[in-house]
């Protein structure tokens, strides 16, 4: 079983709180350890932020746990999460931190991820990788702004909002810099990014292995994989790196690719789909 990494035994982003140590055998919550007492972050930054839960002891608060809750889903793709002592239980176990931290909801933080792919080719021709003799697939993939890792163009999903809406939305900010476009080059990029992503392939729901989490907020994704097979649609669009991406660029797909968060092995799944060089 792979536990989640990339949220333990670090310093939390966006602070100088140094998590609890916790070891693999440490992770699920069903090891018994009495004594684990992690530090509580919950950043100042989320105060009066009208897209974020309120503070937990907050009276006026009641949020339905495990339901959709109004507009925010706290419904979690993994199944129903525990609450203990009136905060949600990340489920995938310890993470050496308690509270918030930077994330807006407690319990599942929901986002979505468009896997957009081209195969490389060389003289309209799809490039094969020497050792493997298989076609070397391309992903669109952004600079994140906030720890300069290099992700997938993906964001949280609003309240309300349809996940193919988020898709869309994400990628046209990140990737298309929509914020700042023209309204006529915007509504010609909607338009056929609207269509081109009409032929998604879901590729993954579920726990995100994000810095970001704690032992009380996650984040949770639905990553789909848009695929142009030509490279005559999408492939052939002028990227342009926009709101929370510093850059956006195709990248050549293979194993030892270092991704933000579980990128990686999302886009793994995606290798695997189309049989493409890993
Ligand atoms: C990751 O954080 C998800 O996979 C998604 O790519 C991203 C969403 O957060 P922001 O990009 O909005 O910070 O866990
Ligand atoms: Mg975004
Ligand atoms: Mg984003």
């Amino acid at each position: 079983r792979m536990f989640h990494e990339k949220c333990r035994n670090t310093v939390y982003p966006f602070s100088k709180v140094i998590r609890s140590s916790v070891t693999d055998e440490q992770v699920p919550w069903s090891f018994p350890w009495n004594s684990y007492d992690p530090p509580e972050y919950n950043s100042q930054v989320l105060l009066n932020k009208p897209w974020a839960d309120p503070p937990l002891d907050n009276p006026d608060f009641k949020p339905q746990w495990n339901k959709l809750d109004g507009l925010i889903n706290r419904r979690s793709h993994m199944g129903d999460y525990k609450i203990s002592d009136g905060r949600p239980l990340n489920p995938e176990g310890r993470t050496g931190i308690k509270g918030r931290g930077v994330l807006g909801k407690w319990g599942p933080n929901h986002a979505a991820d468009p896997i957009v792919t081209r195969w490389k080719l060389v003289d309209s021709k799809k490039l094969l990788d020497p050792s493997t003799n298989l076609p070397i697939l391309q992903f669109c993939s952004i600079q994140r702004r906030d720890c300069k890792q290099w992700a997938l163009p993906g964001g949280m999903v609003d309240p309300g909002e349809k996940v193919t809406e988020t898709l869309q939305r994400e990628f046209l900010e990140e990737a298309l810099n929509s914020l700042e476009a023209s309204e006529e080059q915007r509504e010609n990029d909607a338009k056929i990014i609207k269509l081109f992503f009409s032929g998604g392939v879901t590729i993954y729901e579920g726990y995100v292995d994000d810095p970001r989490n704690t032992d009380n907020a996650w984040m949770e994704t639905v990553a789909v994989n848009f695929h142009d097979e030509t490279g005559e649609v999408v492939g052939k669009f002028d990227l342009k790196a926009g709101d929370d991406a510093q850059h956006v660029q195709w990248v050549d797909i293979h194993k030892d690719l270092e991704l933000y968060a579980s990128h990686s092995n999302l886009i793994k799944s995606v290798v695997q789909k189309l049989q493409a060089h890993w």
